[in-house]
């Protein structure tokens, strides 16, 4: 017989497009911001559901401060290679020892499920590899495993709605979305604070550069999903 798999209650930091360039980047201290809030607000785990930095030809010092930014939070953070900061060769992310370096990160570097068991916690992504923009970023996905750990999803891409889409790239459809069978998917690309799916809870976090906000995502058994905009 089988017996229900309890989950604990996990906090989720989401956040997109910070799309940081160069040191004294107002994203840099974004990046700062969030971090903070982060730690404030006791989240279990960070995702930044792409376009970290503006483009793939950051300097050091720049890629340094993002590392001692990851450092200073002592909680899992998941990054994925967004249509800014694609997976290419001689990408901001080619540099793996560098990354690998920050024992608490985890950069998607193909369609793959990380999972955090002791949060109980699962995540799938499939980076941006290309920069070309005929990509479906919820294609192809590892399928979800009903194992009864939290299920999220993380996606770059346009959310396209019943009216015809304005640009040609990077589609994300409510069916794509269905197909998950996530608790939450993670959506990065449109820069503004947005709900586009309410089940599963579908939405993007917006730029803190741009709205000086993050999403807090509360993942609890009793109340279901509930995603908060938050000040950073
Ligand atoms: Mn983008």
């Amino acid at each position: 017989m089988n017996t229900p798999h309890h989950k604990p209650p996990c906090r989720i930091l989401h956040t997109a497009d910070l799309h940081i360039a160069f040191p004294e980047d107002k994203a840099c201290r974004s990046l700062e911001a969030v971090v903070n809030l982060a730690i404030k607000s006791r989240a279990d785990l960070m995702l930044i559901a792409g376009d970290l930095f503006d483009h793939n030809r950051i300097e050091e010092k720049v890629l340094e401060f993002v590392r001692e930014q990851f450092r200073r939070l002592p909680i899992p953070i998941t990054v994925l290679p967004g249509n800014h900061d694609c997976l290419v060769p001689g990408s901001v992310y080619s540099k793996t020892e560098f990354w690998e370096d920050c024992r608490n990160l985890h950069v998607f570097r193909s369609a793959e499920t990380l999972d955090l068991p002791y949060l109980d916690v699962s995540i799938r992504g499939k980076p941006i590899d290309t920069h070309y923009g005929d990509v479906r970023p919820l294609e192809d996905m590892p399928p979800v495993k009903h194992d009864g750990a939290w299920n999220i999803v993380m996606a770059h891409g346009y959310f396209v709605g019943t009216e015809s889409p304005l640009f040609p790239s990077y589609h994300i459809t409510e069916e794509d979305i269905a197909r998950t069978e996530s608790d939450y998917v993670a959506l990065g690309h449109v820069p503004v604070f947005r709900c586009v799916c309410d089940s599963p809870a579908a939405y993007y976090s917006g730029s803190p550069s741009l709205t000086g906000t993050s999403a807090l995502v509360d993942l609890d058994e009793r109340t279901g999903v509930r995603v908060t905009r938050v000040a950073i």
